[in-house]
């Protein structure tokens, strides 16, 4: 681009980029956020920025399929809320890849280049000034994708967060911490009941195990360029994939820095 043009064009992009967050209403996702832990916010992204992200995700996830077809993995048993779950894990260069519920998996390989390490993907202007309000100062944020194949079963129930407890493992502890983890699902197709969009128990991030059976249970149809965003105190879980398509979800995590979200139990 000529260097004119771009010099006096820049004033312009940075007035339409300001007046396009200025303008978002961030008070019902913040009221969302604090009543049912979970909210959805439209339109984050274009339709040619998720096509790049799509397209260069094709060869990782060729590759990821590669090592679960070869190799038979490690067992990995942890507690979620008391229960003790079973599943697997694989490596792949420095990164993990853990089964996330059956035929689901979940890995942070392929974040370090390409669209996977846009920055306006991991640090979208409307996500950020979310987290500014909700956790205030020292925090950082990594990315990761879950993908649910066809046939995949239902994930296992469970907060984002460690319970912050070694017995009690209802949540009363995590209850009365302030919030500082939130999780931001950007799929990469859209979501619906067929493909096993994520079910949320409502206002759980605010209550202990023994309420979550009362809880009103609900799931999202989500479009293509949206996300889904949530406490990481709140029950959920994906859901079985019935269609005959791959369901790849970004997930972007935002913590305190003084948690250790790279720690899971029996890795
Ligand atoms: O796969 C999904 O729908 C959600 C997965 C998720 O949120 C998680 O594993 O924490």
């Amino acid at each position: 681009m000529n260097i004119l043009l771009s010099l006096t064009s820049f004033p312009i992009v940075i007035c339409l980029l300001f007046t396009q967050v200025e303008a978002f209403d961030l008070k019902p996702i913040l009221a969302d956020l604090e009543k049912d832990g979970v909210t959805i916010i439209p339109e984050l992204f274009s339709p040619e920025e998720m096509d790049a992200i799509h397209d260069y995700y094709e060869p990782i996830k060729e590759k990821i399929l590669h090592v679960l077809d070869t190799d038979k993995g490690h067992q990995r048993i942890f507690q979620t809320d008391g229960v003790t779950t079973y599943s697997h894990y694989w490596k792949i260069d420095q990164d993990f890849i853990l089964q996330a519920g059956p035929g689901r998996f979940d890995t942070s390989y392929g974040f370090r280049e390409g669209s996977f390490a846009s920055d306006h993907l991991l640090h979208h202007p409307i996500l950020e000034q979310i987290m500014q309000q909700t956790l205030h100062k020292e925090y950082t944020n990594y990315a990761g994708i879950i993908n649910a194949m066809p046939e995949s079963g239902s994930q296992y129930w469970h907060r984002d967060t460690h319970n912050l407890a070694d017995s009690n493992n209802d949540g009363s502890q995590l209850l009365t911490m302030d919030d500082f983890y939130f999780t931001v699902l950007i799929p990469l197709v859209p979501l619906s009941e067929e493909n096993g969009t994520t079910e949320f128990r409502i206002g759980t991030h605010r209550k202990t195990a023994q309420a979550f059976d009362e809880a009103e249970n609900k799931r999202f149809n989500v479009a293509l360029g949206s996300a889904i965003v949530f406490n990481g105190k709140i029950s959920h879980r994906g859901r079985e994939n019935f269609s005959s398509h791959d369901r790849p979800v970004i997930y972007i995590v935002y913590h305190k820095k003084w948690y250790n979200d790279r720690y899971r139990e029996g890795l």
